[in-house]
């Protein structure tokens, strides 16, 4: 880490699914480390500190990141939801997060942004980060409404900030589908900490998703920022084939990138959904 790095980084959603996986390797890398969410990990370590914060209060969140240099923004509703969920946990917390994070002349945030902000792109197209979104879902939405924050902070208040459009992050591939969007935690804190730490960074969108032979996404600009990944999807296609045969076929979702986000609630014909 340079003399310019951020050096103290707080970390929302910590207690959620992919909070859980990459804390460990953050913990290593960023000493300090401070992790919120609105209630503590259960697994939470004697060494590790942790301040509650609700999102939807801006009390709370100015408080949570008054002092931080950088800010990894994982908090808020992960999948599909009722709007009033949506709405309070990514559009109201989101915008508190990026508000607080300007008061407190934060340098760098990470948005974690989703692949279900082009969940309606075919499989068959390869895309890259400047498409037009094409959300698949009230989350999908809420996520392309992080994004504009997130450029509107940037460009009008100079916070240095990478949205991380995450596939889907495990240790192996769940399915066909992951195949292509997979990433593995290391090579997912790779991106948050060329988010945090290259000097370049002004407004980023960048594909969380590593090396995968059949990914559908041109990540360019991510591997000239220098991201190295070391995840590969293909050494584990039999494993991700086997679940995919016990799934079974899904006619909407099949099609499209974003897969059952796609499926849920669809109610259009199938020939006029998507690009
Ligand atoms: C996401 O954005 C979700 O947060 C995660 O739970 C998975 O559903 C993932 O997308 C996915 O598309 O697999």
């Amino acid at each position: 880490m340079s003399d310019a790095s951020p050096r103290r980084i707080v970390l929302t959603g910590a207690a959620g699914g992919v909070g859980t996986m990459i804390r460990p390797l953050l913990g290593s890398l960023y000493p300090g480390l401070v992790l919120s969410d609105r209630v503590a990990p259960a697994n939470l370590l004697p060494a590790e500190r942790f301040v509650p914060a609700d999102l939807t209060r801006p009390s709370e969140v100015a408080a949570l990141v008054a002092s931080a240099d950088g800010v990894i923004h994982l908090g808020g509703h992960s999948v599909e939801g009722p709007w009033e969920t949506i709405l309070q946990a990514n559009i109201i917390g989101c915008y508190n997060l990026f508000e607080a994070a300007r008061q407190a002349r934060v340098r760098r945030v990470i948005f974690a942004s989703s692949n279900h902000t082009i969940g309606f792109y075919p499989r068959k197209r390869r895309i890259g980060p400047d498409v037009t979104v094409r959300p698949d879902s009230r989350y999908g939405v809420s996520k392309a409404f992080g994004e504009a924050l997130a450029a509107l902070y940037s460009d009008k208040h100079g916070i240095g900030v990478t949205c991380l459009r995450i596939g889907n992050v495990g240790s192996r591939p769940l399915d066909v589908r992951r195949l292509s969007i997979w990433i593995s935690p290391e090579d997912l804190v790779q991106l948050i900490r060329i988010g945090l730490e290259h000097p370049d960074i002004r407004f980023e969108i960048l594909y969380g998703v590593s090396d995968n032979a059949a990914s559908w996404w041109d990540n360019a600009r991510a591997y000239a920022l220098g991201y190295r990944p070391s995840g590969r999807a293909e050494e584990h296609r039999s494993h991700a084939e086997a679940e995919q045969a016990r799934i079974g076929p899904d006619p909407v979702g099949d099609l499209f990138q974003g897969g059952t986000f796609c499926s849920a609630e669809f109610s259009n014909d199938i020939t006029r959904a998507g690009p």
